[in-house]
């Protein structure tokens, strides 16, 4: 299924989308957003838009079924964790680290609990969508705990009785404000990512790649 046009899958909907079609343009690519289509064709250049849900861009990289995807780094690690533990491929380049979509991904406590270190989360329950990244920190720690896997609601897990503590993204500390938790720990800090499959794409592909990569090194640095 390989094609002569460039293959770029982005997230159709949220938190990246915006921002990434805005580096895409800036970068010289156009490209029309029109109804709710799949793919959408660059007019100017032999590049696909494949809009999709964010936690499907690193299996499409991983699998070699797109050539370039944007992700946040926290679903880009949790997948490859995922995945190499289902013994499924993982493997994919870093081409560059984007401006936009920092946040950080914190276990957080009852906002009135004390908190001394990793070893006071022992045998505590936590509410995460991030088992492979909390499961690595802990390991890290020599922490034992239990999960409880949540892909939505995390924050209220705790006030719900369902967990003890909470592993989710935070950018502003609102949410975690808002339902009385606090940030404990810090476990990862994330941005938007650039990666690329690891297949070799041929020539033409990869002169079109490196010429975006120079384009964007531009674009980030003009705003900065
Ligand atoms: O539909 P689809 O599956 O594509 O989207 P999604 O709902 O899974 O993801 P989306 O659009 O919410 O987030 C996409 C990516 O944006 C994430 O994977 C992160 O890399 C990045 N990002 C940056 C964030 C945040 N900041 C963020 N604050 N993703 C989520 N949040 C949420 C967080 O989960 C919590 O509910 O915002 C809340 C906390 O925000 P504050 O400001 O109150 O701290
Ligand atoms: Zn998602």
């Amino acid at each position: 299924m390989q094609t002569q046009r460039l293959r770029i899958a982005i997230q159709k909907k949220g938190r990246l989308s915006k921002e990434c079609q805005d580096l895409l343009k800036r970068c010289g690519v156009k490209f029309n957003m029109m109804g709710e289509r799949l793919v959408v064709h660059s007019e100017n250049m032999p590049i696909d838009l494949l809009l999709v849900r964010d936690d499907d861009i690193p299996g499409l990289i991983m699998d070699g079924v797109v050539d370039l995807g944007v992700i946040g780094e926290n679903e880009l690690e949790e997948v490859g964790l995922e995945r190499a533990a289902r013994n499924e491929p993982s493997d994919y380049k870093k081409l560059r680290r984007l401006d936009f979509g920092g946040c950080r991904l914190s276990i957080a406590i009852d906002k009135d609990a004390t908190y001394n270190g990793p070893q006071d989360l022992q045998g505590k329950r936590i509410a995460t969508t991030y088992p492979q990244l909390v499961k690595r920190y802990m390991d890290e720690q020599g922490v034992t705990f239990s999960p409880c896997m949540l892909n939505g609601s995390v924050e209220v897990a705790p006030r719900a009785g369902l967990a003890d503590a909470i592993c989710d993204l935070v950018s502003t500390g609102a949410t975690l404000e808002a339902n009385g938790l606090k940030e404990a720990a810090v476990i990862l800090r994330s941005k938007a990512v650039l990666i690329q499959c690891t297949a070799d794409l041929g020539a033409e592909k990869q002169a079109l790649i490196d010429r975006l990569l120079t384009r964007m090194q531009g674009v980030i640095q003009a705003k900065e």
